[in-house]
């Protein structure tokens, strides 16, 4: 733990040296020196990238079409725009589905796209797309189909959601558009709240026949990364929770049509779902609290979570037992592997919730979390859910729609008294995330939106053993001498969540901070002389 105590102020103001001042200063209030677990900083997140610098940023249609709707297997994710957009989009690790028989609807092999071509942009592209979804339509029969705007879209003015509701019309299925235009807000964070906002328009409620169990829960923010999924499926089905609705790992249009009939919202990605939970719980009457299935304690803590809210002595005697035989492996593995990890550092820059998350597991091997940072995450992602009525509302939030949600009176009902919430309130947290600075040690930087130049500075200061974030910056970092460890594809390892999941990450961990090979590799201040100038102009 040496390390973290290393003048962090220092190095933050080295990091800014380079900046102009003007620069310097806009970023100063993305990067804050962590005061430890009492923490109540506040850090300047969710606004717009300085324009020049090289972000980790994805754009709004990417939160919308990739990661909310992407992982559902049954509906036609059409894509109105030229064919970039879906090519970026199309076979990813998101891919991975289970549908039950051979014969079952699955299109998440397929890219749709309008396919738009200059003329379209000059003449108007809804005619194209009418004939897209008519063609989808023909050739698979879908369920539902979905309409994603992508910049050019926006620009010229085609109304996806007019033609929406034509062609549900005219075919008789579900069609929605989503207004996700990749400009429509300052990273992928607006794309899930446009998404959330129109499968509460579009889809939850519509089938009143839940999954047959008992204890039914939804999860929310779990988008089968890796095969994260199956493995927590796997659990939940060992507990006797039965899982209703998943949004969106390996999920189907049926779970999201009977959402509305789960007793409970458990959320794991705070950042991308948080709006459906509060809509269902004004609409549905639905409580919701946080859960974590990254790290083998959190999994444990987050079963006996929902085991309490149920309330049931065999539900809570059953999940004892399956957490007891799950950590006797895990323990068995931890003792194998701690001693060659402790003391090791990492640095995660990932997404809006796995740069929190996955401290867990690095922690459970005895290692520390140098720096860490969100690249879209609110600051209520690092500040904890109490600071949302202190967040300035921009012209880029406002931008998307805020839906008016009522409670509907017909498929409203109570799940707990107001008493009984109480009463649990201490040991569930309704409505609560405490976000990532608490977790943090004193002395961690904390940046948002880390852009590539402090990226690289943070190595050179710092050298973690592991840095974790994504495929553009991997092999920046690789050739740093540094090894990257992708948290949005896992490198096409995983699964990483639950009790097998954490298994699979205290191994490859192990294999990366261990191997020599990095020590044969030398970054470039460190090969040759570095000549520095400036311009005395
Ligand atoms: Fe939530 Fe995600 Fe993430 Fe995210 Fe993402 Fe992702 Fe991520 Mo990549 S929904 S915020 S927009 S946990 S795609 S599955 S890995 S950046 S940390």
């Amino acid at each position: 733990m040496a390390k973290i105590e290393m003048d962090p102020q220092r190095w933050k103001q080295e990091i800014l040296k380079k900046y102009p001042s003007k620069i310097a200063k806009k970023r100063e209030k993305s990067i804050v020196v962590n005061d430890g677990p009492e923490t109540k900083q506040t850090i300047q997140a969710n606004i717009r990238t300085i324009p020049g610098i090289i972000t980790q940023r994805g754009c709004t249609y990417a939160g919308c079409k990739g990661v909310v709707l992407g992982p559902t297997r049954d509906i036609v994710n059409l894509v109105h725009g030229p064919i970039g957009c879906s090519f970026y989009a199309w076979l990813t690790r998101r891919n991975q589905t289970l549908p039950p028989t051979p014969d079952s609807p699955n299109y998440m092999m397929y890219a749709f796209s309008t396919d738009m071509q200059d003329s379209n942009i000059v003449f108007g592209g809804e005619i194209k797309l009418k004939q897209a979804c008519r063609e989808a339509f023909e050739i698979f029969k879908p369920k539902a189909i979905g309409i994603f705007s992508t910049c050019p879209v926006g620009l010229i003015g085609d109304d996806v959601h007019a033609v929406a509701r034509e062609m549900k019309e005219e075919l008789g299925i579900n069609i929605f558009g989503f207004s996700c235009e990749g400009y429509k807000g300052v990273s992928q964070s607006a794309g899930h709240h446009i998404a959330n906002n129109a499968l509460v328009k579009h889809v939850i409620g519509l089938n009143d026949k839940p999954a047959e169990g008992k204890f039914l829960i939804n999860m929310l923010g779990e988008y089968n990364i890796g095969g994260d999924a199956f493995e927590l499926e796997r659990i939940l089905a060992k507990c006797g929770i039965t899982l209703n609705a998943s949004f969106s790992g390996n999920s189907t249009m049926e779970q999201f049509e009977r959402a509305h009939m789960a007793d409970l919202n458990v959320v794991m990605c705070h950042r991308s779902i948080n709006y459906v939970a509060e809509m269902m719980e004004t609409k549905y009457g639905i409580p919701w609290f946080k859960v974590n299935f990254i790290g083998a304690a959190s999994t444990a803590k987050s079963l006996r979570k929902i085991a309490t809210y149920f309330g049931d002595k065999d539900l809570i005697a059953r999940v004892e037992e399956v957490i007891a035989e799950e950590m006797t492996t895990v323990q068995k593995t931890i003792a194998e592997i701690k001693p060659r990890t402790t003391g090791k550092t990492a640095m995660m820059f990932v997404g809006g919730s796995r740069a929190h998350h996955y401290q867990e597991l690095f922690t459970e091997l005895g290692m520390t979390t140098l720096s860490a940072g969100y690249e879209f995450g609110h600051r209520d992602d690092y500040e904890g859910r109490r600071v949302i009525p202190t967040i300035t509302v921009d012209a880029d939030s406002r931008n998307i729609e805020e839906l008016t949600i009522e409670k509907d009176e017909a498929k409203f009902h109570e799940r707990l008294s107001e008493e009984k919430k109480a009463e649990l309130e201490k040991d569930l947290q309704f409505n609560e995330y405490e976000g990532m600075m608490k977790d943090m040690e004193k002395g961690a930087l904390v940046i948002d939106d880390l852009s590539h130049y402090e990226m690289e500075k943070l190595i050179e200061i710092y050298h973690p053993d592991v840095f974790c974030a994504g495929i553009k910056e991997k092999y920046c970092v690789q050739k740093m001498g540094i090894p990257l460890k992708q948290l949005h594809s896992y490198d096409y390892g995983g699964p990483y969540a639950g009790f097998e999941g954490a298994l699979n990450f205290y191994k490859d961990i192990d294999m990366i901070v261990n191997t020599s090979v990095w020590k044969l590799i030398k970054a470039p201040w460190e090969k040759e002389a570095v000549i520095e100038a400036e311009y005395a102009a």
